[in-house]
């Protein structure tokens, strides 16, 4: 007998900032149930799909500080579900649905918070159908590529109250022969840090948004100092076993064409800041940086490219958003050689799958990532093996919605006949 869709709910959760967002609910005629809960960026792009909220316009969502989704849910209640309701599931079949629902390139009729959470559920179901995981779903033979993680360690920027200028500072364990190895490897870098940053006076035991340490270092420059040093301190090599990735997230202090320095009370302008950066790579083991620019900023992108003294990861979040059209023109013009993928930036899984294929296609690195307001749901880990994308962010190696997506890696590493992939 064939598996349809019995039911389908939309349901307001909280995410792991402790803010509204949308889960939506699948139940099958097996009897089985299926959720799936959108993710929340706090240093979004302005080129990003929708997220549908609410505005204060009643009591209930003012306490909410308008940014409940009771419309999103309801679209999913109301629009989405008649359309759903005794079909078998089927992922590519559903997200054709949501496209025609809403075809605006944003989902802004349907929000991309209800599209997301629909597509996302639409694909768990039809794993679940086929009886493989999410990750045997779009990989069914031989063996999953395990992401290298790009992890968590300082915060700054919108994740930590501006502790640092720029967002995130983060290791890469390429030298680990397992994801298990490397993950105890960053682990104890993140212990390490907390533990000397404690004997330098500084408050470690308040995390960031991500889990990360919001250790308020007067320049990027002793951050990463500081970060090299944790790494020796626990007996690895920069360089060798463990490197650096920045998030510099420049969209968030680009102003009138220049970049600010809150922490300096500086103004720089493009260039400045350009030669600042590439000081930075010279200086550090710092193997890939993202959002050196702002989002628009398409010149400066391009020319950080050419100017780099070694090949390292350059990667476009804010200035890609996960969208096809801006990746073209970022091929195209050279702009970056590495993508970021959220699927909440795009709002269906088959077409930020797409993204990610039209990017492997032209070379470019791939690594899909988490946001900074999170679920405990743990697809994303799938998404990344199934997809075969090389690489995942998913913030730190503290708080339960991180360390699901990690525990997930684990499990499909300790399970799975899997290999472990080495794009550095
Ligand atoms: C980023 C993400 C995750 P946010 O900028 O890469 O670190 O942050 O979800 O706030 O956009
Ligand atoms: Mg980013």
């Amino acid at each position: 007998m064939t598996t349809v869709i019995s039911n389908f709910q939309g349901i307001q959760v909280l995410d792991s900032r402790g803010r509204p967002t949308v889960c939506a609910r699948m139940m099958l005629s097996d009897g089985s149930v299926h959720k799936a809960t959108v993710p929340s960026g706090a240093s979004t792009g302005a080129h990003e799909a929708l997220e549908l909220r609410d505005g204060e316009t009643e009591i209930s969502e003012k306490l909410f500080l308008g940014k409940s989704v009771h419309q999103a849910v309801s679209n999913i209640n109301e629009i989405i579900r008649p359309r759903l309701l005794k079909l078998e599931p089927n992922s590519e079949k559903i997200d054709a649905i949501l496209h025609e629902l809403d075809s605006t390139s944003r989902h802004e009729i349907l929000g991309a918070n209800a599209t997301l959470a629909t597509s996302l559920v639409g694909a768990i179901a039809s794993a679940h159908v086929r009886k493989v995981s999410l990750a045997r779903f779009y990989q069914p033979h031989g063996a999953l590529k395990i992401p290298m993680p790009m992890v968590n360690i300082l915060s700054g920027g919108a994740h930590a109250a501006g502790a640092l200028d720029i967002q995130d500072v983060l290791v890469i364990p390429h030298g680990a022969k397992t994801f298990a190895q490397g993950l105890t490897w960053v682990s104890a870098i993140r212990e390490k840090a907390a533990e000397l940053g404690a004997s330098d006076g500084f408050m470690t035991n308040l995390v960031a948004d991500e889990g990360g340490l919001g250790l308020p270092f007067a320049s990027s420059d002793m951050a990463c100092g500081f970060i090299t040093h944790c790494i020796e301190s626990v007996g690895l090599n920069p360089r060798v076993d463990v490197s650096l990735a920045l998030d510099i997230a420049a969209t968030q202090f680009y102003k009138d064409e220049k970049y600010e320095s809150r922490s300096q009370g500086l103004q720089y302008t493009p260039e400045q800041w350009s030669q600042l950066l590439l000081a930075l790579v010279a200086t550090h083991p710092i193997i890939s940086i993202e959002d050196p620019f702002a989002e628009d900023d398409w010149d400066s992108w391009e020319l950080f490219m050419k100017q780099l003294p070694r090949p390292i990861q350059v990667v476009g979040d804010d200035l890609f958003t996960t969208n096809t059209r801006r990746l073209s023109r970022g091929i195209k013009g050279r702009s970056a050689n590495a993508i970021l993928i959220k699927p909440n930036q795009n709002g269906l899984v088959t077409s930020t799958h797409d993204v990610l294929t039209q990017a492997q296609y032209s070379g470019l690195g791939t690594i899909v990532s988490a946001r900074s307001g999170e679920s405990e749901d743990s697809w994303l880990a799938d998404l990344a093996t199934g997809w075969n994308a090389g690489q995942i962010k998913v913030g730190s190696t503290h708080g339960s919605e991180r360390t699901a997506k990690w525990n997930r890696l684990l499990e499909l590493e300790a399970t799975e006949e899997t290999v472990f992939s080495k794009p550095f």
